[in-house]
């Protein structure tokens, strides 16, 4: 530990050393000595981050110091949990570690949702937080919380810097740790001290990466893949259950042409929707509390279940113990700890899902027999279609939730992003938009948290320039984020925020009707807000979508015109999202119509 004095670690009127700054990269220059801040800077340039999102305050200004001599672009949001979503949002897109950078104190305890969201649902994310010098560390001082004893149990690790002369090792670890293996969230507490201390350049460690899975695990796996191999030869009524893990993995085709290749049938959870297009005749949607009738039903038909990235999720289960009842289970994840969790496997395999699929590919060629017994597999399910489809209302109005949904669709160009928020406007994308390409579709999924859906698509925007990024939101949830219409209209990406407003925290109003004796406690907004004056107040172009025969046109060119905007769609109070699984039910005790509800 090498703590500065004083007058230079409190005041932030130390600057880093421009003469070493002339000399250019540090790994060539030995006796050369940076500043903890400027050391990580490079780190940072080097490992190619161009772009990080952050907040600064005192605990982290000779850190933003650095960031200014560099060439990487700061994003500032308007609120740490926005920078964390917007990191986010990078690295859904890229699958690369989106980094943020916050201050000490409120700025650590602002962008703790964004990291337990980023645990939940496996993203990389690096958050680089300020802390007070080490010297006061324990002592109250100003902005002074105990990070890491706040973080630790919502990331994947977290790391306090003594000294600068870690900071290589510190980061090139914490980097792997979160793009390694399951993906997840680190944070790394930087106090003042050590952003200002002198340190030696060194060169930055370029440790290879350790094998995804062991060598020893490897050839265990490929027995496992015989046996699974043989368990889906043997099945007469398989389903592939794709869960997250496979988007992560970035195996959308691989998994496609396994179950075309196999012929079986496909259930994706929230996270991988859109694995098969939409029309595709293997594809079953979304399973789970807001699927549809016939797939929760195909998944109770089911003799095997292969379950590949996924987590058996309560949302996606149901009451586990009344889960696909009849059904083998092959269970397939990266992370140990997910296999036999929730549901006893028949037969558990650790390893990534890309590999996973390329291994059971190898292994899978159908015969004539396959064929009869999967042409009686594919009749039930015909069946289930037709006897319990999806039950969206015929659309006649627009400003409904099924009619904006289908002409968002017939709109929405094929390669753009979808970022939602959480709630019913979440549900009704999921059901009813046209998703083609996976990893465009962020959705809070695990931790489903309101706010997430306009800093994710600052986020996507950012990382895939030139595509069109769409965030349907509701307008609680809207609210919970508004101040990022700021970081926006800065940055004038090319987002489309569909703001459903129906004046209600909606999914939760439906459940206070549904199972609360329709006591709509705290679920209604009494004052309601102007959208359209609130986005121009911040300088986002807006409109309010109404139900005329012009209604579809002004959308259609308000999604053609490049640059921010938002649309506010009303939407009745009473819609609901359906089917629903009532909480703690089993899937197939899902609600369908309204006048199934309990009295
Ligand atoms: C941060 C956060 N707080 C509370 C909740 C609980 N919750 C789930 S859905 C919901 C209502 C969402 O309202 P809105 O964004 O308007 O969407 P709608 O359901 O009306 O479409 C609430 C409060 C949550 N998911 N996240």
């Amino acid at each position: 530990m090498n703590p500065l004095p004083a007058r230079e670690a409190g005041r932030g009127f130390f600057f880093s050393d421009r003469r070493a700054l002339q000399q250019g990269p540090t790994p060539e220059v030995p006796f050369v000595k940076l500043t903890g801040a400027r050391l990580i800077i490079d780190f940072l340039t080097q490992r190619g981050i161009d772009t990080l999102a952050g907040v600064p305050g005192g605990a982290v200004l000779p850190l933003y110091e650095a960031l200014g001599d560099s060439r990487i672009r700061h994003v500032l949001a308007r609120h740490e949990q926005a920078a964390g979503f917007i990191a986010q949002g990078m690295a859904r897109t890229s699958g690369r570690a989106g980094v943020c950078l916050v201050t000490s104190g409120p700025g650590v305890t602002n962008v703790v949702t964004a990291l337990a969201d980023a645990r939940m649902d496996s993203v990389p994310l690096v958050c680089i937080a300020g802390q007070v010098p080490t010297y006061m560390l324990g002592t109250d001082a100003f902005q002074e919380v105990a990070a890491l004893d706040i973080v630790r149990p919502i990331t994947k690790a977290c790391y306090s810097l003594k000294s600068a002369h870690q900071i290589p090792e510190v980061l090139t670890e914490a980097f792997q740790v979160s793009e390694h293996g399951r993906p997840g969230p680190v944070l790394i507490e930087f106090p003042k001290d050590v952003q200002l201390e002198q340190t030696p350049a060194r060169g930055i460690p370029v440790a290879p990466l350790p094998a995804a899975i062991p060598a020893a695990l490897a050839a265990a796996n490929a027995r496992a893949y015989d046996q699974a191999a043989a368990l889906i030869g043997a099945a007469q009524r398989p389903l592939l259950y794709c869960g997250g893990g496979i988007i992560t993995a970035r195996a959308q085709a691989l998994a496609r042409q396994l179950a075309e290749r196999a012929r079986i049938p496909v259930v994706t959870t929230l996270m991988a929707l859109g694995l098969l297009p939409h029309d595709h005749a293997l594809h079953l949607g979304m399973l789970g509390m807001h699927g549809a009738r016939y797939t929760n039903l195909a998944v109770e038909a089911a003799d095997l279940l292969i379950a590949i990235g996924a987590r058996f999720d309560d949302r996606a289960t149901g009451n586990p113990k009344q889960f696909a009842r009849g059904a083998r289970i092959i269970h397939i994840d990266i992370d140990v700890r997910e296999l036999g969790k929730i549901r006893a496997p028949t037969l558990a395999i650790q390893d990534d899902a890309a590999s996973a699929v390329r291994e059971l590919l190898q292994r899978i060629k159908p015969g004539k027999e396959d064929d009869r017994k999967l042409a009686s597999w594919h009749g039930l399910i015909a069946g289930l279609k037709s006897s319990h489809p999806l039950a969206m209302p015929r659309v006649e109005r627009l400003c409904s939730p099924y009619g904006i949904m289908r002409a968002l669709g017939e709109f929405l160009p094929a390669d753009a992003i979808v970022t939602t928020d959480v709630g019913q406007h979440q549900m009704w994308a999921a059901q009813a938009l046209p998703l083609g390409h996976t990893n465009r579709w962020l959705t809070s999924g695990g931790l489903g948290t309101m706010g997430f859906g306009l800093p994710a698509a600052i986020g996507a925007a950012l990382a895939s320039k030139d595509t069109p990024v769409l965030c349907i939101t509701g307008d609680g949830s809207l609210l919970m984020s508004i101040h990022e219409l700021a970081t926006l209209a800065e940055l004038g990406l090319d987002v489309k925020i569909i703001a459903l407003d129906n004046a209600a925290l909606g999914l939760v109003r439906q459940q206070q009707e549904l199972f609360y004796q329709r006591r709509y406690v705290g679920s209604r907004y009494l004052h309601s807000i102007d959208f359209v004056a609130a986005a121009a107040a911040f300088g986002i172009r807006a409109i309010d979508l109404r139900d005329e025969p012009a209604g579809l046109e002004l959308l259609r060119q308000f999604l053609r015109a490049t640059g921010p905007a938002l649309i506010r769609v009303p939407i009745g109070e009473e819609e609901h999202v359906l089917p629903m699984v009532p909480p703690g039910a089993a899937n197939t005790e899902a609600l369908v119509h309204l006048d199934a509800r309990p009295a």
